[in-house]
């Protein structure tokens, strides 16, 4: 390897690779880098020294992407997010480099098994589900196709939190996943920037002073994101927060040690821990510093990066992009104009320019307690300057109404960056639009429904900024890792292209009516399924039967997501096969996974009622095992990767008009789930995609449900006029699955009779029937396969490689980098 004119002795240059030198390498960062000899090396020391060796190896190409893109002095991109969920490194680092059975041998002569380690690897859950995930699949893509960026996070000591299931109920333990080390991260002791929060601002003259501010420091830790086969990687640089060595000296020099170090800690309280809201807002002082904090830091980063190779920040805008990832770093707009006006000494209207150029913005929900709002006077006391230039933006932004757009007071009002009131608010969402030049929803109905509803002001304003990326999902871990046996199978037949071009399944079609290939579609399903039910029989002691229909609905508990319209199915089912013990039952399994906000009461309580359900109807003998309930704890990347392929259907079954996308929909399709669900989100992409005889489709469109808000719903009516509902409905109110606390759902009844905001009354019979429509389609094997197939060959489009590629091209402005692929790596 030669990088900057040095020619390396020592390389791991892969096509030189062998299990002998892959076996060395990994034992000489077992004795040299951990100090454990092979025999008394742990299965953690074993997974630690691997880490180590394929590090080795997605460095080179690091290095070298690097530098090759510094070269070039190419646009770069940089993702701000305050999540990222990245899942576990080693086996999607191992497919990457090309090197999985290499490794595998290498080590099984070490006698040490790949699969076991594997397992041992800690998931670190820097991020809540959908938007941090996708962050993920994003970086994956950004270097598996060598656009030049960065992702921006905060390295959270704690991230999401363990989830235990006491009782029935959720229980939260914090999430230490630092505590077993974190060997695939560089600490950059020289990448620390000063944050300041507070303090006061005065003018001398023109130019804004900011004093008397309390400062922490941001200390940079980066993670190769290694690109699939092509000698690349990308960088995830968090943030991570440090007190430095500034103590608070008049409590040190007074002898009061404590004192001085006891700050310390609260400043570092910044990356501390994961807020666990998801598509919630929480609206405390210490997120509103989390979000500065990531800000700050990385601008002051892309700033101090550009300078470097460009000398000055007058070309920023032709060679920057940041994009946001919805208004978390919003703050990133006064920021940037802070630093272009009050230290860099430009005009307003020039570094407004640059701005707009150089923003961009995705808005991932448009749920209405998603959207954020600062009081201004906490951003007074934490943020004085940037308030103050919110004030200044707002001012240029509605002179600019008011000229070419309207006079009307009430349009700007509402427009207003200022919600004005008892307590005047910093809208976040209408600062990300007013400074972006490009917003995007993330799934087509998403971005329609935007324009249509939260943005239709601005819509009017700025029509050409807005625009569609309907979200997509990287096939390296949703089929490479997550389903060795469906990705051998396409190997077969496509070759193993498809890892970085997903149209190439298209292919398959030519094959599908190959009686081969049939046949081991249901063959993979179902060692996927044995796979599952070994761990779930191992983590709480339920069996179950590989040969059931696996029915799944995995993702955070939420009301909008309605996993209350799951359980009503399923206790009518209950009641019916009860009642009907002589029918023809398809066997089924319903399993279901997520956490509940730690505060969010309706959510912890489906999770109870859930559970509650599952333990009846578990133990009820007369239903010979056909019908299993189970809800898995604690849902994390790695457990999806094992759910995700064992699953039949793919419950995406919320409200039409809530869900902006969705992501796990894309996941069940690629790996052969039919998806059961609502025309929402990407589920009607889906549906455009396989068509409609593979896919169950039910309940209201987004007309509906506006229509029954505006007319006044009645989910009283419909439980009263619907038997089989009302009868599980008095079920629950009776305590037939809470004996012991017959009066424990009450809250959760009354809310769904008398108010029902998600509507799943009003879906619940045409569920019902969609579920008949399933049972029916299940007993013909030949057709389910049939469609399984056409879900499998239709889903080229949810790649987050083609998802990726339009922001680079629509929205980002970027040329990738022109990388060697090496095929030699790939399969
Ligand atoms: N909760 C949406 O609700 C979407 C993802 C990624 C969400 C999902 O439907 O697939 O984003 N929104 O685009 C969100 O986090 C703040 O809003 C999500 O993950």
């Amino acid at each position: 390897m030669v990088i900057d004119n040095i020619d390396f002795p020592f390389t791991y240059n892969q096509p030189e690779h062998t299990t002998e030198s892959l076996k060395k390498a990994i034992v000489y960062k077992l004795i040299f880098l951990i100090g454990r000899s092979p025999q008394e090396a742990s299965q953690r020391d074993w997974l630690n020294a691997t880490l180590y060796a394929v590090k080795d190896l997605v460095t080179e190409g690091w290095i070298s992407t690097a530098s090759q893109s510094r070269g070039e002095e190419t646009r770069r991109v940089y993702y701000l997010s305050m999540e990222f969920l990245m899942g576990r490194t080693l086996s999607n680092a191992l497919i990457a480099e090309g090197v999985y059975g290499l490794a595998k041998d290498a080590l099984s002569e070490l006698n040490v098994d790949l699969e076991e380690i594997l397992e041992k690897e800690v998931d670190p859950g820097l991020g809540n589900g959908g938007l941090g995930r996708l962050a993920a699949c994003f970086m994956d893509s950004i270097a598996t196709l060598g656009i030049p960026g960065m992702g921006y996070g905060i390295r959270y000591e704690y991230g999401m939190f363990q989830q235990h299931i006491e009782d029935g109920h959720q229980v939260e333990k914090p999430d230490a996943w630092l505590e077993k080390g974190a060997p695939w991260e560089f600490m950059r002791p020289s990448k620390r920037f000063n944050i300041r929060f507070g303090g006061h601002i005065y003018f001398e003259g023109k130019k804004c002073v900011w004093e008397n501010a309390e400062e922490i420091t941001a200390l940079a830790y980066d993670q190769m994101i290694p690109g699939y086969a092509n000698n690349s990687a990308a960088t995830l640089r968090l943030w991570s927060a440090h007190a430095g060595d500034r103590f608070n000296l008049a409590d040190f020099n007074k002898g009061d040690y404590f004192r001085a170090i006891e700050n310390r800690s609260s400043s570092e309280n910044v990356s501390r821990v994961l807020y666990p809201d998801d598509s919630t807002w929480a609206g405390r002082e210490l997120r509103l510093r989390q979000e500065y904090f990531l800000v700050s830091a990385s601008l002051q980063d892309i700033i101090k990066r550009h300078k470097r190779t460009h000398g000055t920040v007058a070309n920023l805008a032709d060679k920057v992009a940041i994009h946001l990832n919805d208004t978390h770093p919003a703050l990133a707009i006064p920021e940037l104009m802070f630093i272009l006006v009050d230290q860099e000494g430009y005009a307003w209207q020039t570094a407004w320019d640059m701005c707009r150029r150089i923003f961009s913005y995705t808005c991932h929900t448009l749920m209405s307690e998603a959207l954020e709002t600062w009081p201004v006077e906490m951003m007074a006391k934490i943020l004085p300057r940037h308030l103050q230039i919110i004030f200044e933006i707002n001012d240029y932004f509605l002179e600019y109404v008011r000229t070419y757009v309207t006079t009307d007071a009430e349009f700007i009002r509402r427009v207003s960056l200022i919600e004005e009131g008892d307590f005047r608010k910093v809208r976040m969402g209408w600062l990300s639009v007013v400074g972006s030049h490009k917003i995007n929803g993330v799934a087509a109905i998403h971005s329609d429904l935007m324009v249509t509803s939260t943005f239709a002001d601005f819509a009017r304003i700025y029509p050409e900024r807005f625009t569609n990326v309907t979200n997509g999902i990287t096939p390296r871990r949703w089929i490479a890792v997550a389903n060795p046996d469906l990705s051998a199978l396409f190997d077969k037949y496509i070759g193993a292209e498809w890892r970085r071009d997903l149209s190439r399944l298209t292919e398959l079609k030519a094959h599908i009516q190959d009686p081969e290939l049939k046949q081991a579609i249901p063959q993979i399903k179902r060692a996927n399924k044995v796979r599952l039910a070994e761990y779930v029989k191992k983590e709480s002691g339920i069996e179950l039967d590989p040969n059931a229909l696996f029915d799944v609905q995995v993702k955070r508990i939420h009301e909008y997501k309605r996993q209350i319209l799951n359980v009503l199915h399923i206790i009518t089912r209950y009641n019916e096969m009860i009642e009907h013990p002589e029918k023809d039952w398809t066997p089924r399994v319903f399993i279901l996974a997520g956490k509940a906000a730690s505060a969010y009461y309706a959510a912890k309580q489906t999770i109870n009622l859930i559970n509650d359900v599952a333990n009846v109807i578990n133990n009820d003998e007369r239903l010979k095992g056909r019908l299993k309930v189970v809800f898995i704890p604690n849902y994390s990347v790695s457990l999806a990767q094992i759910i995700i392929p064992a699953a039949d259907i793919s419950e995406q079954i919320s409200l039409a008009g809530t869900e902006a996308s969705g992501t796990s929909n894309m996941k069940f399709a690629l790996n052969g789930a039919l998806t059961l669900g609502t025309l929402d989100g990407a589920n009607v992409e889906i549906l455009d995609n396989v068509g409609k005889d593979n896919i169950f489709i039910f309940g209201n469109t987004v007309e509906q449900v506006e229509a029954l808000r505006r007319n006044g719903y009645k989910p009283f009516d419909i439980y009263q006029s619907d038997e089989q509902l009302r009868t599980v409905v008095d079920q629950i109110t009776a305590g037939r699955f809470s004996p012991k606390d017959p009066n424990r759902y009450q809250d959760l009844l009354n809310s769904l009779r008398y108010h029902d905001y998600y509507q799943a009354f009003a879906d619940y019979r045409s569920y019902v029937e969609a579920q008949k429509a399933v049972d029916e389609k299940y007993k013909d094997q030949s057709a389910w396969v049939d469609s399984a197939l056409q879900n499998i060959v239709n889903m080229s489009f949810f790649s987050s490689d083609r998802t990726i590629a339009e922001y680079a091209d629509k929205i980002w402005k970027i040329e990738p980098l022109k990388l060697d692929y090496n095929p030699n790596l790939i399969g």
